[in-house]
């Protein structure tokens, strides 16, 4: 093929040379032929070459247009890893706010309610003080205020007469308290001062003013005798002893009040 095609150029060159030559040259140059001939026949054309071979690759060629943004893919998300090991000790945070006073301990509350104890009874006492100094004759008897106004009166009116004072109508309990009574008379100019105790629902058997047989008891020799069958109150003497006496006779009243 190659061989065909340098042929074929050699050809042309000729053909351009006896062109040249029957045209002449533009610059006059001599002729070297001095007689013209005839022209010849022209042969008939060569056969066509063999194909030449294959020509090099060409460059790579411009890059194409961007692609359409494709279809977002699908994923799943895996299970949890396992927990990681514990990171370093932080620093401390601040403080927090000041809490709530707690409540009282126990120990307090035992001292509060002693206190308050305390002044309740201080407060009966104080009372029962300013009562009985309420009276021109009174006596201090242990806990107890032997008080008096100095008036004479039967049994009932006289309990009443104490009750509205606050108290009962006196009774000693012991000997102390019978004797400190009957030292009353030499103030009192008393023969009798009525206690707190009757036989009016049992003859012959005396009981307190709640109905409780009586725990102390001074009788006179020969008494109770409920003389005359009408004696179902008791008196104390100026010696200090007992005697039934008659509950409508006026006799005097000293009452007895309790701190
Ligand atoms: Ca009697
Ligand atoms: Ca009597």
């Amino acid at each position: 093929m190659a061989l065909f095609s340098q042929l074929f150029t050699a050809l042309l060159l000729l053909l351009q040379l006896e062109l040249h030559l029957v045209g002449g040259s533009e610059a006059g140059a001599p002729q070297t032929l001095s007689c013209p001939s005839p022209a010849g026949v022209p042969g008939t054309p060569g056969h066509n070459g063999l194909p030449g071979r294959d020509g090099r690759d060409g460059r790579d060629g411009a890059a194409g247009p961007k692609g359409e943004k494709g279809e977002p893919g699908l994923s799943v998300q895996g299970p949890p890893g396992k927990a990681g090991p514990a990171g370093p000790l932080g620093p401390p945070g601040p403080q927090g706010p000041k809490g709530d006073a707690g409540p009282p301990g126990t120990a307090d509350n035992d001292l509060i309610k002693s206190l308050q104890s305390e002044l309740q009874s201080l407060k009966v006492r104080l009372s029962t003080m300013e009562k009985a100094a309420g009276f021109p004759i009174f006596k201090k008897v242990g806990q107890k205020y032997y008080v008096s106004n100095g008036m004479k009166a039967k049994f009932d009116r006289g309990l009443k007469f104490c009750t509205d004072a606050g108290g009962t109508m006196v009774l000693p309990r012991n000997e102390a308290e019978n004797e400190a009574l009957s030292a009353m008379h030499a103030t009192l100019g008393s023969t009798y001062i009525l206690l707190g105790t009757t036989d009016r629902e049992t003859e012959g058997h005396f009981v307190d003013l709640n109905k409780k047989p009586l725990t102390f008891t001074n009788w006179m020799p020969n008494e109770p005798n409920n003389h005359q069958g009408k004696e179902d109150c008791v008196g104390i003497y100026t010696n200090a002893e007992w005697n039934d006496l008659n509950c409508d006779s006026d006799f005097n009243v000293v009452c007895e009040l309790r701190s």
